[in-house]
């Protein structure tokens, strides 16, 4: 396995209400620091240092400007420098929302955004964090947006390089900050940019396709323990078949029921799997069967893969019932089929809080994906 990592990812260190107490966030740098530390004691895989200031860069930044909302792209880059200048925050301290425009109103600007009415964007500052922000816990610290790219640029790359390598079967991008939470206007669940969004537009640019029309080249399966609802509602009305496994009635709560099936273009493609308190490693794994079987229906050439350790038993945030060991069954399963159907497979890191144990659980899905490998070629 091609491992992606860019040093620039780990700058990003904000805070988050979680519960009532504001905490250092739980996605922190020492979540990558630990996977890094593990993959280095096996020789089985490749890591690649990627540094976000390569070719790349140009293309991620054009990507982004397609996919993203350009007045929330802006904020992510200069909000933390406007909040220091008016004097309001120090330069480690970080900006985080107080005030969400859920608000009923009669003049809505629906211009500058896909698919939801947006209120005007407010001149007051404090009242913008909330305008791009949908939760309390995606504080904006100086170096957020700088390890937001990093991060959406390890996507990029994984993605091209796949598209410009038949052979090579799979690329893991240990992207942090995480993606699937944003709905590329607004940050949330410690997402800035959505990095699947970006990979799966790079596989269709390359392919000269784009999501807005008919495509089933691309997959994307979402394995993090929480609802990838900024995944889901980019491709909600496009012909991109988005599947997802996750905690049913949790976080963000208000999306990833079995009756989001898709709308317009998009009807019939999209598939949630909510899975109740305490599911198992073997339930969870009929059920990933069955999400695999969607997969491979249409014959995609790709896989996105946006892939959480938020499933383990001792999470935090999570409250299913995966050990380590399982995530090799994990790894080996998504493998074996990818492989057997000649599918190439972008792998993303998204969550996963147990600092300790997030090395091991991800080593042990890459060891079960050498063997799906070493039986299949
Ligand atoms: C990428 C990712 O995994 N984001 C998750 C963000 C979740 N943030 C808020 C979670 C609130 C959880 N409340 C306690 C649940 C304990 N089971
Ligand atoms: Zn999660």
């Amino acid at each position: 396995m091609l491992i992606l990592h860019d040093p620039e990812t780990l700058r990003h260190n904000t805070v988050e209400l979680l519960g009532s107490r504001l905490i250092g966030a739980l996605e922190c740098p020492a979540r990558v620091e630990s996977i890094l530390q593990a993959i280095g004691s096996t020789s089985q895989h490749i890591l690649k240092i990627i540094n976000v200031d390569n070719d790349a860069e140009t293309t991620t930044h054009a990507v982004l400007r397609n996919t993203h909302d350009h007045g929330y792209l802006e904020h992510l880059e200069y909000s933390h420098a406007d909040w220091i200048s008016a004097g309001h925050i120090s330069e480690n301290e970080s900006i985080l929302p107080e005030c969400f425009p859920t608000f009923k109103l009669p003049s809505v600007d629906c211009s500058n955004s896909r698919g939801s009415a947006r209120i005007n964007i407010p001149k007051d500052r404090f009242a913008r964090t909330g305008f791009y922000a949908f939760d309390m816990s995606t504080g904006i610290m100086k170096d957020t947006y700088k390890s937001a790219v990093a991060s959406a640029n390890l996507a990029v790359t994984a993605a091209t390089l796949v598209s410009e390598n038949r052979a090579l079967s799979a690329v893991f991008g240990l992207c942090r900050p995480p993606g699937h939470h944003c709905d590329t206007t607004k940050a949330g669940g410690y997402c800035y940019i959505n990095n699947c969004v970006v990979a799966a537009e790079i596989l269709l640019s390359r392919q000269n396709l784009s999501s807005a029309i008919c495509d089933s080249s691309i997959v994307i399966l979402d394995l993090d323990f929480h609802h990838g609802n900024g995944t889901q509602s980019y491709f909600y009305d496009r012909k991109v078949r988005y599947i997802s496994l996750h905690g049913q009635d949790e976080y963000p709560y208000y999306s990833g029921s079995e009756s989001e099936r898709g709308e317009g273009p998009g009807e019939g493609y999209n598939h949630n799997f909510p899975l109740p308190l305490k599911t198992s490693a073997e339930r969870y794994s009929e059920v990933l069967g069955k999400a695999l079987n969607l997969c491979t229906s249409a014959g995609p050439r790709y896989l996105v893969l946006s892939l959480g350790f938020d499933t383990f038993h001792l999470d935090p945030l999570g409250s299913f019932d995966l050990q380590t060991h399982d995530y090799a069954n994990v790894g080996y399963q998504v493998a074996r089929t990818a492989l057997a159907h000649g599918i190439q497979t972008i792998i993303l890191l998204e969550g996963g809080y147990v600092l300790e144990k997030l090395g091991s659980n991800v080593s042990s899905f890459l060891a079960g994906w050498a063997r799906a490998t070493a039986e299949l070629t």
